[in-house]
C-alpha cells in the first residue's frame, strides 16, 4: 500500500491526501516531528520536506507537485477528456494555490497587526483573482465536478474557514463567490479523511496561540470589503 510522510497541519500534505481520497486510493500515513526528523525520512527526502510518498513500488517521491502529478498518471485523471490546454490552465490555477500555501502559513503566524496586514494585503489580492476568475454559477472552481484546482485550494480555503470560525477574520471577506466555493468544497464527502481527527485542535494550537489573531479576535477586515456582506 502507499505510504505517506506527512506532518500534521502541512497544507502541502493535505493536498496529497486530497488527490488521493478524491481518487478513493487507499494509503497509510505516517507522522513524523519535523523538529527531530528521523534519519530514515533523510534518506528518502532530498529536500528534508514532507510529503514523501512511497509507491507501492517503494520508491520514495518528493515535492506535491510531482507526487500529485503521479497521482494522475499512475491511477488515471480526475477528470476525463482534458485537452492540453485546459490541463495547463487548471495546473496554472492549482500552482497558483500551492505559491500560496506558505503565504497564508505566514500571514496566520504574524504576531503584529503591521505584519499581519502587509501580509493577509498580499493574500487578498490572490483571493481577489480567485473572485473575478469563479463563474458563480457552479458548485466547484470550473464546474460542479471536483477538479485538480479545488484540490489544490482545499488546504487554503479549509485553514482560512477555521480561522473565521475561532477569530472572525474572513480571508474571502467580500469576496462572495470565493465563500460559496469554499463552502462547497468543505461540503464534500472527502474533506474530513484530508486531516487527521485531531487537527484543528494541532492547527490552533500552532496558529492561533500567542499569534496577532489569536489575541485580537476581531482584527480589521480589508478596507475596501464590503463587511456586511460577509461578516
Ligand atoms: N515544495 C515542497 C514544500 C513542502 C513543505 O514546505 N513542507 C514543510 C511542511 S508544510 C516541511 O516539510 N518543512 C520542513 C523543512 O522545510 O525543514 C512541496 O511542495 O512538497
Amino acid at each position: 500500500m502507499i505510504k505517506l510522510v506527512s506532518f500534521k497541519i502541512c497544507p502541502f500534505v493535505q493536498r496529497v491526501t486530497a488527490a488521493l481520497e478524491a481518487k478513493n486510493i487507499p494509503y497509510e500515513i505516517q507522522y513524523i516531528n519535523l523538529q527531530d526528523k528521523p534519519d530514515w525520512f533523510l534518506n528518502i527526502s532530498p529536500n528534508g520536506q514532507v510529503p514523501v510518498m512511497v509507491s507501492d513500488n517503494g520508491t520514495a517521491i518528493f515535492e506535491s507537485d510531482a507526487i500529485v502529478e503521479y497521482i494522475e498518471d499512475e491511477y488515471g485523471p480526475l477528470e476525463a477528456n482534458i485537452s492540453n490546454e485546459q490541463r495547463a490552465l487548471d495546473r496554472a490555477w492549482s500552482y497558483l494555490g500551492t505559491k500560496n500555501y506558505l503565504a497564508q502559513c505566514g500571514t496566520m503566524s504574524s504576531k503584529d497587526e503591521e505584519t499581519f496586514t502587509a501580509r493577509s494585503q498580499k493574500l487578498r489580492q490572490i483571493f481577489s483573482k480567485i473572485e473575478a476568475q469563479l463563474s458563480g454559477t457552479t458548485q466547484f472552481f470550473k464546474s460542479d465536478a471536483l477538479s485538480n484546482v479545488d484540490i489544490a485550494w482545499l488546504p487554503l480555503l479549509h485553514r482560512a474557514a477555521i480561522v473565521k470560525k475561532y477569530t472572525d477574520y474572513d480571508f474571502l471577506c467580500g469576496l462572495p463567490k470565493a465563500q460559496a466555493w469554499q463552502s462547497a468544497v468543505l461540503a464534500t464527502t472527502i474533506m474530513d479523511n484530508t486531516v487527521s481527527d485531531d487537527f484543528e485542535f494541532q492547527f490552533k494550537d500552532f496558529y492561533l496561540t500567542n499569534t496577532y489573531l489569536a489575541n485580537n479576535s476581531h482584527v480589521n477586515q480589508p478596507s475596501n470589503s464590503n463587511l456586511s456582506a460577509c461578516c
